[in-house]
């Protein structure tokens, strides 16, 4: 049976690339792969899309006829899509393959936030296995203080989406050693709290508290460092989703 991977993050977290790059990697292992476009506001994409949702709503007409704004339009867009859901699983069920790749809306809080995006994401799902790759920027990865901010929208995705989630860092290639190698480093009981207390000089205590609460719950101890340009972390993401969708079968050594 088809799994969905779909990829949230944050605008310019490398969503798109992520479809592009890591879907042609799958394909190289001998994987078929559809990748679907959910984004109405996408002007361009580096892959032709499988499925598409721009074939039903694309957010540049919804501004220009309903005289709204950028955002406006997405999430009239966004609801708009809601009523062409038997249209995208029509499009969906076109497709035999092992794995969906799901590309979601930049403005993440305009889609995952509000309730039509995960209602739209459900629907196309159905009861499919799924997961949620939720992408950090690596310019939330430079300081310890940044990343518990995006461990917590990580987390607060992961609340509204309901479904498995696997963290990774995006553009790995862009980031400093000394950062990679605290990505990579075993995971120890106060990881992020240690390295916060280590590198920066705070004492706000609703910031260590809550670098302690992503330690205690092991939420700061898989963050993937991943790059679609160089295609490194790609074993380890899939292995991460193996896990999720097959219980660890079927790994890429
Ligand atoms: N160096 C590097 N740049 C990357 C990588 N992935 C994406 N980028 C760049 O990051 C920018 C944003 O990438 P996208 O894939 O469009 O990001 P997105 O999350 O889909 O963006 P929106 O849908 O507009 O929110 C582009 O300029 C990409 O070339 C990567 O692995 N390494
Ligand atoms: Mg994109």
């Amino acid at each position: 049976m088809e799994s969905y991977i779909v990829l949230v993050g944050t605008a310019g977290s490398g969503k798109t690339h992520l479809a592009d790059s890591f879907g042609r990697w799958l394909e190289s292992m001998g994987y078929s792969i559809a990748r679907v476009n959910l984004d109405p506001a996408a002007e361009w994409l580096p892959y032709p899309p499988d499925v598409d949702v721009r074939d039903y709503v694309s957010a540049r007409n919804v501004m220009s006829e309903m005289r709204l704004g950028p955002n406006g339009a997405l999430i009239a867009s966004v609801d708009m899509l809601v009523s062409h859901v038997e249209d995208l699983r029509r499009d969906l069920s076109g497709y035999k393959v092992d794995y969906f790749i799901v590309d979601t809306p930049g403005q993440m809080e305009l889609f995952a936030f509000r309730s039509s995006g995960p209602i739209v994401l459900d629907a196309l799902i159905g009861r499919s296995e799924s997961v949620t790759v939720f992408l950090v920027d690596p310019v939330f990865a430079e300081k310890p203080s940044s990343l518990v901010s995006a461990l917590l929208l990580s987390a607060s995705t992961y609340l509204r989406l309901g479904k498995p989630q696997v963290n990774i860092v995006s553009k790995s290639d862009l980031l400093l050693p000394e950062v990679l190698e605290f990505l990579e480093s075993p995971s120890g009981d106060n990881r992020l709290l240690e390295e916060l207390v280590s590198r920066e000089d705070t004492s706000d205590p609703l910031l260590l508290r809550m670098a302690e609460v992503l330690d205690e719950t092991g939420y700061s101890g898989r963050l993937i460092p991943v790059s679609s340009e160089t295609q490194s972390g790609f074993e380890q993401l899939y292995y991460e989703i193996q896990k999720i969708l097959r219980g660890g079968e079927d790994q890429v050594e």
